[in-house]
């Protein structure tokens, strides 16, 4: 037998409901598989978010949904109930209970956010750069040398903290297995911990939206064993030393390829001679075809690096303005920049000869 009161009714319906619906969010599995230490306890503050908000929202859900059908206006009924006028006790009640509740979550994800950001013994640097539409990485190497690389490679259970940076406009380092995420933000730094315990391959993923290409912002990290990282990591090493693409390094085609490589021009543009096949930006086989139409009267060269350092100044047909960034001219050292534009003029629009 149902009690008569109506709040007792609402209670125990409430209670029902809650009892249903909690084990049923629970069960969900929201999250990808865990891939780092610190996984579990981001899964388990949720979790306890959850057994907070669950109840709540669904009690507040059975009096409006209960009220509505029990307490409606008969037809030609235009009584109104009487009205409510200072009950200190509520008052006190409804202040105090929400205020404890999100005092003590706010404490608890603070302790969880401290315990997951505390420097870990014999952690790793390494440096993460966003820029329009690709990730890129920098490594420590002997003698304070970064050592760049376009592949992030993590060694297993070895503690890494991540300090991340962006080239151009906002972008968000987000690696949903390791259940972190940062924004990397013009003219700051940010930074997080973790530490991979899951090999294979992650996804990373870029979580704020920073221009057409932001979809096709995401990459992949590669969780290998201690040995597989040192080795990957000294043939890294090894062919930043011997590349020709440094800042001061000769400005030939071959250099001028390694340029193209590393800065991420595949990632938007189509070229053959690169195995590029990125779909952002213009077909770069038909506009180094099209250079001397498009360079009315000037060296094609004078075009091809105007739209490296200046790409607004004339935009391919077909393209919006300002989806290129502008700051190649910075980021690239004069060599760099003649040596890319070496590299398209002899990729000769079509990749070695083969016109399409
Ligand atoms: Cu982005």
């Amino acid at each position: 037998m149902l009690p008569k009161s109506p709040l007792a009714r609402m209670f125990i319906y409430g209670a029902i409901a809650v009892a249903i619906l909690l084990p049923i969010t629970l069960s969900i599995d929201w999250f990808p598989e865990q891939g780092s230490a610190s996984a579990h306890k981001i899964d388990t503050l949720y979790d306890v978010l959850l057994i907070a908000s669950v109840p709540i929202f669904v009690l507040v859900m059975t009096v409006a949904i209960y009220s509505v059908i029990r307490f409606r206006a008969r037809p030609d009924d235009m009584r109104d109930g009487p009205p409510i006028h200072g009950n200190a006790r509520l008052e006190v009640a409804w202040v105090t209970i929400p205020f404890l509740l999100v005092t003590g979550l706010a404490i608890y994800a603070w302790i969880t956010l401290n315990d997951i950001e505390t420097k870990k013994k014999g952690e790793m640097l390494v440096h993460v750069y966003g820029r329009q539409f690709e990730w890129s990485y920098a490594y420590q190497g002997p003698h304070r040398r970064l050592i760049q690389s376009n592949e992030l490679y993590l060694p297993v259970d070895k503690p890494v903290k991540f300090l991340i940076r962006t080239h151009d406009v906002i972008h968000s380092f987000w690696v949903p297995d390791f259940r972190l995420k940062s924004d990397a933000v013009p003219g700051i730094t940010t930074n997080w911990r973790t530490t991979p315990t899951r090999l294979g391959i992650h996804d990373v993923v870029c979580a704020e939206l920073c221009g057409p290409g932001h979809s096709l912002m995401r990459g992949t990290v590669h969780v290998v064993t201690d040995r597989t990282f040192t080795a990957w990591l000294a043939k890294l090493g090894g062919a930043a030393t011997s590349t020709a693409a440094a800042p001061g390094g000769a400005a030939t085609p071959a250099a001028g390829k390694q340029v193209f490589a590393a800065n991420g021009c595949a990632s938007c543009h189509t070229l053959a001679a690169a195995g590029a096949s990125g779909k952002v930006g213009p077909d770069l086989d038909r506009v180094v075809q099209d250079a001397a139409k498009y360079a009315k009267g000037r060296p094609a060269a004078d075009y091809i690096r105007q739209s490296i350092v200046s790409p607004n100044a004339f935009v391919v047909p077909g393209f919006p303005r300002g989806t290129m960034p502008q700051t190649f001219g910075q980021q690239l050292s004069p060599q760099q920049i003649d040596a890319l534009v070496k590299f398209l003029i002899a990729s000769g629009g079509g990749g070695g000869g083969k016109k399409k």
